[in-house]
């Protein structure tokens, strides 16, 4: 029987999987191979651990692997249902808090290889966790799509470790009652991106699409709704998404170097937020809290007729 050694935690209450052991050989090599070839052969395996039963549609996989290079703590590759990841900013802080918890990472400073370059953390004597982002920019302004139902919705195009779609034009107000709507509205966006061929650089899928709206709470400067791959919404702030943000308000000059943004996620949840110039945009450094949930290992029966349905389909749930 296949076993696979899982620790799961949240961070502002988005869930992340920490895979310890147990995942098959991805193979050496830069990490962007890797994470071809965990998209490739392992659409399944990480169906099976990113969807029902054994986990929330919410859930994101940080699958330990060796570092190119003894620099860095350790190499990790992110996934959720929808694929795999470039970064992730909630669960990078939910991958150090944990193996802070275990053991294997001491407070400090540390060096964390992804397949869209290394990024810096800082474990924190509060528990607290910093993550200098790769670097992140705008790469288009006020671009426009046709979006059913609410004409033409405009927002900017930019990169924080994943690709965003950013809009201040929201229809309803960023609050948990209108979940279903905002869901429905950021899909049709989505949609409405890839039907009129409007991507990332070089051709990139923009798969998260972002909606932001003036902070519930007078102690927070901004609150947001994040669509990800999955479909469904971010319950943490989302630090790709903050650090995609914080770049179009650092190119309109809205935020100076090293100033605080405090972004508020779509359950509440908070982000400290600043950056530093870039070459070609900003240097984000994100920071907030995780918190342990279990530590498991997952059993995967063979004859398990789920699997072969996953196998089936390994594209999608
Ligand atoms: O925190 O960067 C993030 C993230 C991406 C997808 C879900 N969370």
């Amino acid at each position: 029987m296949q076993e696979i050694e899982v620790v799961d935690s949240h961070t502002g209450g988005e869930p992340t999987r920490v895979v310890l052991a147990g995942f098959p050989d991805l193979g050496g090599g830069p990490l962007d191979g890797r994470r071809r070839r965990l998209d490739r052969d392992c659409g399944a395996l990480r169906l099976a651990l990113t969807t029902e039963p054994r986990a929330s549609l919410a859930t994101v996989l940080a699958i330990l692997t060796p570092p190119t290079c003894s620099a860095h703590a350790t190499g990790v590759l992110y996934a959720d249902s929808g694929g795999s990841l470039g970064m992730c900013g909630h669960g990078t802080i939910g991958l150090v808090h944990t193996l802070a918890a275990i053991g294997r990472l001491g407070a400090g400073r540390h060096s964390i290889e992804t397949p869209v370059g290394p990024v810096e953390v800082e474990l924190h004597a509060d528990g607290a966790v910093s993550v200098d982002n790769v670097e992140s920019y705008r790469f288009r302004k006020e671009v426009s799509c046709a979006v059913p139902g609410h004409g033409h919705v405009t927002g900017d195009i930019a990169w924080g470790g994943n690709w965003f779609f950013i809009t201040g034009a929201t229809p309803v107000a960023l609050e948990p009652r209108n979940r279903d709507v905002l869901e429905a509205f950021t899909r049709a966006i989505r949609r409405a991106l890839e039907e009129e061929a409007i991507t990332g650089e070089g051709g990139a899928v923009i798969d998260h699409i972002e909606l932001h709206a003036p902070a519930s709470s007078t102690d927070a400067d901004s609150r947001n709704f994040v669509l990800c791959p999955t479909l469904t919404y971010d319950r943490s702030p989302c630090g790709t998404g903050t650090s995609a943000r914080l770049a179009c308000l650092a190119a309109d000059g809205r935020l100076a170097p090293g100033e605080t943004f405090r972004q508020e996620g779509f359950t509440g949840s908070r982000f400290e937020a600043s950056y530093r110039p870039g070459t070609r945009g900003i240097r984000p450094r994100i920071r907030g809290r995780a918190h342990l949930l279990a530590r498991a290992r997952l059993l995967f029966e063979p004859d398990d007729p789920l699997l072969r349905t996953l196998a089936r389909n390994p594209d999608g749930a």
